[in-house]
Parts: C-alpha cells; sequence; structure tokens
C-alpha cells in the first residue's frame, strides 16, 4: 500500500529537540559535526530540520527551519545506545539501510530513551512496505 492510507502514516509519532550528527554517509566515515535538529518521527520517516541558529542572518532563516537537512527511511535501520562513539551521554547510534549512521544525543535520559523506542518501533513495522 502506497501514500497516505498506509496503515501508521497518520500517526505523527514523535517531534523536538535533539542533538544529532551524521557520522558515516553512504558507507563512508566522515567527519562529526554535531548540531541542534528539529526532529520529527512521522510515517517510518525521521526527519532532521536544521539548526536556525546556523542559518545566514535575514530572510533566508525562515526557510531554513522548515528545509530537512536529513530525511531517514527507518524501514529496515537498526538503532541502539552508542558505546565509545562519543564523550557525551545518552547517545544513539542509527543505521540506515542505505549504509548511513547517525548519532542522536540528549542530556536527559528520559527524553532519548523515548526516541529510541519511538524509532526502534518505526524501523520494525516492515509489514506496510
Ligand atoms: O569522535 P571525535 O572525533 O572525538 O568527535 C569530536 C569531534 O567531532 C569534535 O570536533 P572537531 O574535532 O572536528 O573540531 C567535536 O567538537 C566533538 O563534539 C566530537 O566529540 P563528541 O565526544 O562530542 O562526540
Amino acid at each position: 500500500i502506497a501514500g497516505p492510507h498506509r496503515p501508521h502514516c497518520h500517526l505523527l509519532e514523535k517531534a523536538g529537540i535533539m542533538n544529532k550528527t551524521k557520522v558515516v554517509d553512504n558507507g563512508k566515515k566522515i567527519r562529526k559535526n554535531w548540531s541542534q535538529s528539529w526532529t520529527v518521527l512521522h510515517g517510518g520517516i525521521l526527519t532532521f530540520h536544521r539548526d536556525p541558529k546556523s542559518a545566514p542572518p535575514g530572510t533566508a532563516s525562515k526557510t531554513s527551519q522548515i528545509t530537512p537537512e536529513y530525511t531517514v527511511e527507518l524501514r529496515g535501520a537498526s538503532v541502539g545506545w552508542a558505546t565509545n562513539k562519543s564523550s557525551k551521554k545518552n547517545v544513539l547510534e542509527l543505521k540506515t539501510r542505505q549504509g548511513c549512521e547517525f548519532l542522536m544525543q540528549y542530556d536527559t535520559e528520559s527524553i532519548i530513551s523515548d526516541w529510541h523506542k519511538g524509532v526502534d518501533h518505526q524501523s520494525e513495522d516492515e509489514d506496510d512496505a
């Protein structure tokens, strides 16, 4: 089934602020660049939006807030607690089926734990492909 009538598409699972960095891009390790993202989990897709503070001053900033920086298809992805990947606490590691890896972090453990559950749930939900 495709489009807006897929079973879980009507559910906004989660939205909020977190710190994130991409660490592997299509199998290639890249330099960490932590930034804060408005992040949305919806319909099996995780969307990281750009940090408004990183936008150039002026009219571009409003657009950059709503422009996704990364859009991650969660089907077939795996998420788990990262060990030895960062000096930060409460770091999740997200590996996509397409060979990209992200670290996701938030100081409040309960908040990042909720993201863990939400992302894990949507990555396992392969029945509606
Ligand atoms: O894994 P690393 O290389 O220690 O990651 C740190 C670096 O990315 C560092 O930036 P530069 O070395 O490119 O200037 C960041 O500022 C740190 O935040 C990174 O480490 P943490 O432990 O915060 O993930």
